[in-house]
């Protein structure tokens, strides 16, 4: 998967050089580019943001550098299923999930644009869509200073989705969030550490045992914690 990351923050990105997305980049599974949003403006001062038509707080960034970055990321733009994806992290976006991480493991190529400021004027969103498939995205119900952060999060939930970044597939499967519940709890050697013991359960060698009692514990924290991630 090829994934194009535009921000005025590029080196904000060195983070995704570590760990196993670092591994996946080497092996050339995945190849992450950020590039800086700068190198599409024309003026001596390399301006990307302006004040907001109508008044108001803060700055826009304005649709000039935008438009171009996005020509020359994606000269093969197409609203099919075939081209890039356009993802927008935005708090105003539809929620990130387990699912849309997902959906975008499958596509050939991502194309991040990360505001900052109050957002990028919108007529950036409303040209791109006639051009390419593009999502508006939020992490959740809470407000970053831009989406460098939540474009991290997003590459890190994608990226270990594709097939061979992740080493044992079982170890995707069996995480929260990938059958609707949180995970049950996991416990290590000693048996007995500073008087707490391991749940016997999982010392007795009864496999249905201990899968019916996961489940049950899964099911026990997602009331607890989750009650909106169970059916009615
Ligand atoms: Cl995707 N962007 C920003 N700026 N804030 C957020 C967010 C995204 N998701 C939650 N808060």
């Amino acid at each position: 998967m090829r994934i194009d990351i535009v921000t005025i923050f590029p080196e904000f990105f060195g983070v995704l050089d570590i760990s196993l997305l670092g591994k996946a980049r080497t092996s050339g599974l995945l190849e992450v580019q950020a590039h800086d949003l700068r190198q599409w403006t024309h003026d001596r001062h390399r301006t990307v943001d302006d004040t907001p038509y109508g008044g108001g707080a803060g700055m826009v960034m304005r649709p000039e550098p935008w438009g171009e970055a996005l020509d020359a990321l994606a000269p093969d733009a197409d609203v099919s299923e075939n081209g890039p994806v356009l993802i927008v992290p935005t708090p105003a976006g539809e929620r990130f999930t387990q699912s849309l991480a997902r959906e975008f493991a499958a596509e050939k190529h991502l194309l991040f644009a990360c505001g900052r400021y109050e957002g990028i004027d919108s007529r950036v969103v409303e040209h791109a869509e006639t051009r390419m498939r593009v999502r508006q995205v939020s992490l959740g119900d809470y407000v970053l200073n831009g989406g460098e952060v939540a474009v991290t999060a997003m590459i890190e939930a994608i990226g270990r989705l594709i097939p061979g970044v992740v080493g044992n597939p079982e170890s995707l499967t069996e995480e929260s969030h990938e059958d609707g519940l949180l995970e049950y709890p996991s416990y290590t050697k000693p048996s007995v550490w500073r008087d707490l013991e391991v749940p016997p359960v999982l010392l007795s060698g009864n496999h249905a045992a201990i899968a019916a009692w996961r489940r049950e514990q899964q099911v026990e924290r997602t009331r607890r914690v989750r009650p909106d991630l169970l059916p009615d």
